[in-house]
């Protein structure tokens, strides 16, 4: 990566916290009902990951926490916000919210709401690359606690018997909602998981964009070059609550300021700042045209925007014509 890639990142990165923490306030001002999960603290994740694959061309899905990963793949923060307000004009016509934003264009796959859903579809998505011959790659983004799920080992065994093109990436934040790993998990190294499949893995530090382009660069050429399956753990840590109506009581707070010290945005601006490439003034313009777009040019959108009508509230369910399920129309 050069340095201008790297200033990039950090405005990506940046803008990331800025738009996930104005998504916190107006859930407080019940602009944004439902669930809502906050990426703040994994940033250098998914931003990571994707700079070192082709966001757009690459099929991604996710979990429930999936805003950032859409709009780092090309997703725009209208339509995304919009969605979180329940909006016709958001990606998913409002009808979604949080948990399920889509953007085919865009090769988003979908946030889902069942942990452990995304990692069949994912081997499903690299099947249908295989069988097309085309060179993308499947990238599946879940957390530590996902993969307790039968559907992760499943998904990972047939996926090295095929030698699918897909990449397998665990944001382990230590948590999932309340319960610590190590009080949920056997193995607490969990990319050794990944052996049981005979597929490599790696572990590394997720809160330094640098270690996980440099991983990821490792992991997406080796999927892409056609030699299979791989997995990636990535250590981070979330800085709020499960979601919404998690009061976050369960972590001891010296354990939340020694990864606050490990802040993903900070480790790249002081990386940037020592290297000359940004001052310190440039970063707090940066961060101000940032907070101004959001607060000048996102919200106003998603407020002026238009509620779905309520006598389309079936126009998406596919289920409605399917001539096998109790009521279909056909
Ligand atoms: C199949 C299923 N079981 C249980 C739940 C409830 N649930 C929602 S999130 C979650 C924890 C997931 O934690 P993790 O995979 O570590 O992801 P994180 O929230 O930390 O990003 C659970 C158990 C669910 N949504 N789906
Ligand atoms: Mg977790």
């Amino acid at each position: 990566m050069t340095l201008d890639d790297k200033k990039r990142l950090l405005r990506e990165m940046l803008f990331a916290r800025r738009f996930e923490e104005r998504c916190y306030e107006a859930y407080v001002e019940r602009k944004i009902g439902g669930f809502l999960h906050l990426y703040p603290g994994q940033e250098a994740c998914a931003h990571g990951v994707l700079e070192a694959a082709r966001p757009g061309h690459d099929y991604v899905i996710t979990g429930y926490r999936d805003h950032v990963h859409a709009i780092k793949c090309g997703s725009d923060p209208k339509a995304v916000m919009a969605e979180l307000f329940g909006k016709e004009t958001g990606c998913s016509k409002g009808r979604g919210g949080s948990m399920h934003i889509f953007d085919v264009e865009h090769r988003f796959m979908g946030g889902y709401a069942l942990v452990g859903g995304p990692f069949p579809l994912a081997a499903g998505m690299a099947k249908a690359i295989k069988l097309k011959g085309g060179d993308e790659i499947a990238i599946c983004f879940l957390g530590d606690a996902a993969n307790n799920q039968g559907t992760f080992h499943e998904a990972l065994n047939m996926a090295s018997v095929w030698q699918l093109p897909v990449l397998y990436v665990t944001e382990n934040n230590l948590y999932g909602i309340g319960t610590r790993v190590d009080r949920s998990t056997a193995v607490q190294e969990q990319y050794k998981r990944a052996c049981g499949y005979n597929i490599p893995s790696d572990r590394v530090d997720g809160q330094d964009i640098d270690v996980v382009y440099e991983a990821a660069k490792k992991a997406v050429d080796h999927v892409r070059s056609g030699k299979g399956p791989y997995m990636l753990e990535l250590m981070t840590y979330r800085y709020r609550g499960h979601s919404m109506s998690d009061s976050n009581a369960y972590r001891c707070k010296e354990e939340e300021k020694e990864w606050g010290k490990r802040d993903p945005v900070i480790i790249l601006r002081d990386r940037l700042i020592d290297a000359a490439a940004i001052t310190e003034e440039e970063y707090q313009v940066m961060d101000k045209a940032i907070i101004d777009e959001i607060e000048n040019e996102i919200i106003p959108y998603c407020e002026n925007s238009p509620e779905p009508d309520v006598a389309e509230v079936e126009k998406y369910v596919l289920a409605d014509n399917d001539p096998w399920v109790a009521g279909g129309k056909q």
